[in-house]
């Protein structure tokens, strides 16, 4: 079987040790690193979404297949990012409030991190107040990710809580995760949206613009 076929196998099924292993064989074979991920692993986290939808796997085998995939994309990292050297600007990235899911955020902090951003990951089930914080602390954007509908909502008090601090105009706020959209982003006040982890640095980019102006040297 093909190394792009097995790689996806071994993240549903939880193979930790296989996915790595058909990780490596796919970049030996000259696959490209960003058709492993979006071939390979993405395809098979949205497999193993839908299997859980039909009842075909449930809570254990997606945190298995997760773990599969956070295996296989450290193997990845090196050719997705190309690492660069300065820091170019402050991020704050956490899940919102009641949400565990952390595998987006942690891929959209390491490009990030590569494009030259120092990064606070407030890590996930992030309440308002420690996004309010990360700012004071020195945050000019505040990334959030959140990967359910029920959840998703909370971006709304995360952008409340950081107006009523007084500090909206200091900081650019991005979101982004399967469930949210452009429309949505402008619901809640957002600067911005991003549907995956190369668009967010383009997007934290062109808002870190905006916080400098505002901020002034
Ligand atoms: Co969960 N889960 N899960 N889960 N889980 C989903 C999201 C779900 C769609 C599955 C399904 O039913 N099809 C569904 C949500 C349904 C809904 O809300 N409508 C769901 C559910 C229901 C649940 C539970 C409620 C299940 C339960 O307990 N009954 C529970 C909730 C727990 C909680 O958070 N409170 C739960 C739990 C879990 C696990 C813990 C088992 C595990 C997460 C492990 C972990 O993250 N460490 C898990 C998993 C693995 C998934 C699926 C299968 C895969 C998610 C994933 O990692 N994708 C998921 C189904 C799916 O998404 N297809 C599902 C890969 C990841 C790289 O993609 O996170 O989308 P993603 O990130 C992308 C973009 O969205 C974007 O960039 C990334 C790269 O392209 N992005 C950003 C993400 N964040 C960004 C932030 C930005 C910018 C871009 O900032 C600027």
């Amino acid at each position: 079987m093909a190394a792009l076929d097995e790689l996806r196998e071994a993240v549903i099924d939880g193979q930790l040790a296989v996915a790595v292993e058909q990780t490596k064989r796919g970049l030996e074979e000259g696959i490209p690193a960003q058709t492993l991920f979006d071939d390979g692993l993405m395809a098979a986290m949205r497999r193993v979404g839908e299997l859980f939808e039909e009842g075909e796997v449930f809570v254990p085998e997606m945190l298995v297949a997760s773990r599969a995939m956070t295996a296989a994309l450290e193997v990845l990292k090196p050719e997705l990012v190309a690492e660069g050297a300065s820091t170019s600007g402050r991020v704050a990235i956490g899940t919102v409030m009641g949400d565990l899911h952390d595998i987006g955020k942690n891929l959209v902090a390491m490009m990030l991190r590569g494009n030259g951003f120092e990064i606070d990951d407030l890590g996930t089930d992030v309440y308002p107040e420690r996004f309010v914080q990360a700012i004071r602390d020195g945050a000019e954007v505040v990334a959030m990710s959140a990967l359910l509908t029920t959840t998703m909502t909370n971006m709304r008090a995360v952008v409340e809580a950081i107006g009523e601090a007084g500090l909206r105009e200091g900081v650019a706020v991005v979101i982004g995760g399967a469930p949210i959209t452009q429309t949505f982003a402008e619901e809640v006040g957002a600067d911005g949206y991003a549907r995956d982890a190369s668009s967010a640095v383009r997007m934290v980019e062109q808002v870190l613009g905006r916080v400098r102006a505002t901020n002034g040297p």
